[in-house]
């Protein structure tokens, strides 16, 4: 690592030279450029990230937060630069996004190629092959060898949404079931499908109705503990007593939950829920849009258990950082909408579906699916031995490239929000990008990209042990 440290005393060197690249740079890939090193050459927020900050303030509404005060200028593999020249070491890949690293040079290539050639037209209006080739690549990548078909929109939660509509649609029911500690979005259904109120719901309703939420399966909180078998004949018991089997649309789940917790449910909990809609005609939605596209060291999470979802909701990671996402599954139901009826402007983006060609070759031809798994034990045995020394990690889990430590007061299921927040404070202070998630605040997650360097890994993980001696001290 190089590095001055992280200074308290406000900036007092040179003013560093701006790091954005001029307007009409012929974008070569900045992955090669970007040293894959943890460099700090000012405190943080630095001077540049400050100034901007000020804009900010005066500019953004104040509903819109940002987790750091720094500003970003670029950046490669596993490093974002901000506009002061520092590089951070990104543990959080914007949410489970860059799954496949910062500017990737196909990716680079495929983006600067699609949008000379044309940016939009609406695949509505005349369509464009790019669409098609996502939805086949969607077709023949996801669980089960059924016919499928694929729709591609622009967010996870727009194609939560349409996940839902394609559903009631197939099946003529109304309700939705959902589960405690869930996040399907921000839009008005898929906040009445996210559990937490804050900050995602407080004051934003009335919400969407037909709506129920069952019980989860979250082994250390639950008095059934790792018994997914029984956790899920509570959830169906649940449902069948207040809803009916009969008026469910669609059961809809997070195979890890992602902003929740990174809750795995207990073995046996994902199969005997999908076994269930099987046998009630309820159509099986997976949300894979955070735990999908080589994040957790299968290509898609539903895999780790062997489930075949009736429709799979992907996004983030898809595209590399591009807006896209998509609802595949089995033709019988995808194909129950009638035409016209899902769409959208800019659903399905010429230059967004480029972007998605060139990551879903990067997975394939990188080999990342393993890639993922070998993040996933590097970290693993990382954060088992922290957990040795602080007894303030009561539950280490995930899988892959997408774990995390659950926080308590030692020997205690109470929630230590603060100490999460203090861990996290620091890494952001020592150049290293960390998020936290929790219905309580209080877990630590870990979402590189899982192309980073054994060497940054290593590294941020150095800065994660001295955060958690310092903010337990
Ligand atoms: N489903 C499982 O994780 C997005 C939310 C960040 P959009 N998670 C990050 C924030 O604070 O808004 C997410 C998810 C799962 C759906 C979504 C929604 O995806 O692309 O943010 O709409």
């Amino acid at each position: 690592m190089i590095t001055k440290g992280f200074r308290a005393e406000p900036y007092a060197g040179a003013m560093p030279e701006p790091t954005l690249s001029p307007s009409g740079a012929t974008g070569e890939s900045a992955a090669a450029e970007v040293p894959q090193k943890r460099i700090l050459v000012t405190d943080l927020p630095g001077p540049r990230s400050r100034a901007l900050a000020a804009r900010r303030d005066a500019a953004v509404a104040s509903g819109v937060s940002s987790l750091m005060p720094v500003f970003a200028a670029r950046a490669g593999g596993g490093i974002v630069v901000d506009v002061d020249g520092n590089h951070l070491i990104d543990l959080g890949s914007g949410i489970a996004v860059t799954t496949v690293g910062h500017a990737v040079p196909a990716i680079v290539a495929g983006v600067q190629q699609q949008i000379a050639d044309f940016s939009h037209t609406c695949f509505t209006i005349t369509p464009y092959e790019g669409y098609v080739a996502v939805c086949e690549a969607l077709n023949r990548l996801t669980p089960g060898d059924f016919e499928k078909r694929s729709a591609l929109f622009n967010s996870g939660a727009e194609a939560v949404e349409n996940a839902v509509k394609i559903a009631r649609r197939a099946t003529g029911r109304n309700t939705v079931v959902v589960f405690d500690h869930a996040y399907h979005g921000r839009t008005n259904l898929t906040m009445a499908m996210t559990a937490k109120n804050m900050p995602y719901k407080d004051g934003f309703g009335p919400f969407a109705g037909e709506v129920f939420r069952a019980p989860m399966s979250y082994p250390l909180r639950d008095p059934l503990g790792t018994d997914g078998a029984a956790a899920a004949a509570r959830a169906i018991s649940d449902i069948e007593s207040q809803v009916g089997a009969k008026r469910v649309a669609c059961l809809v789940i997070e195979p890890i939950q992602g902003e929740g917790g990174f809750i795995e449910p207990a073995p046996g909990f994902l199969p005997a829920l999908a076994s269930w809609c099987a046998a009630n005609d309820v159509v099986f939605v997976a949300d894979e849009v955070q735990s999908g596209f080589a994040r957790t060291g299968k290509l898609f999470a539903s895999e780790h258990e062997g489930l075949v979802p009736d429709l799979v909701v992907t996004a983030k990671g898809i595209a590399g950082g591009l807006p896209l996402s998509a609802v595949t599954g089995r033709a019988s139901i995808m194909d129950a909408a009638h035409a016209g009826g899902i769409g959208g402007t800019y659903t399905g983006n010429p230059v967004a579906c480029a972007a998605a060609l060139a990551a879903i070759a990067t997975i394939e031809q990188d080999g990342l699916v393993a890639a993922g798994q070998k993040i996933g034990e590097r970290l693993r045995a990382f954060l088992l031995g922290l957990q040795a020394r602080f007894p303030q990690i009561a539950d280490v889990r995930g899988r892959g490239a997408m774990q995390a430590v659950e926080l308590t007061e030692p020997g205690t299921l109470t929630p230590d929000p603060g100490l999460a927040g203090r861990v996290a404070k620091y890494c952001h202070q020592h150049g290293v990008i960390t998020l936290t998630c929790g219905t309580y605040g209080n877990v630590f997650r870990f979402l590189p990209p899982v192309t980073i360097t054994d060497e940054l890994l290593d590294d941020a993980l150095a800065v994660l042990s001295e955060a958690f001696g310092s903010a337990v001290a």
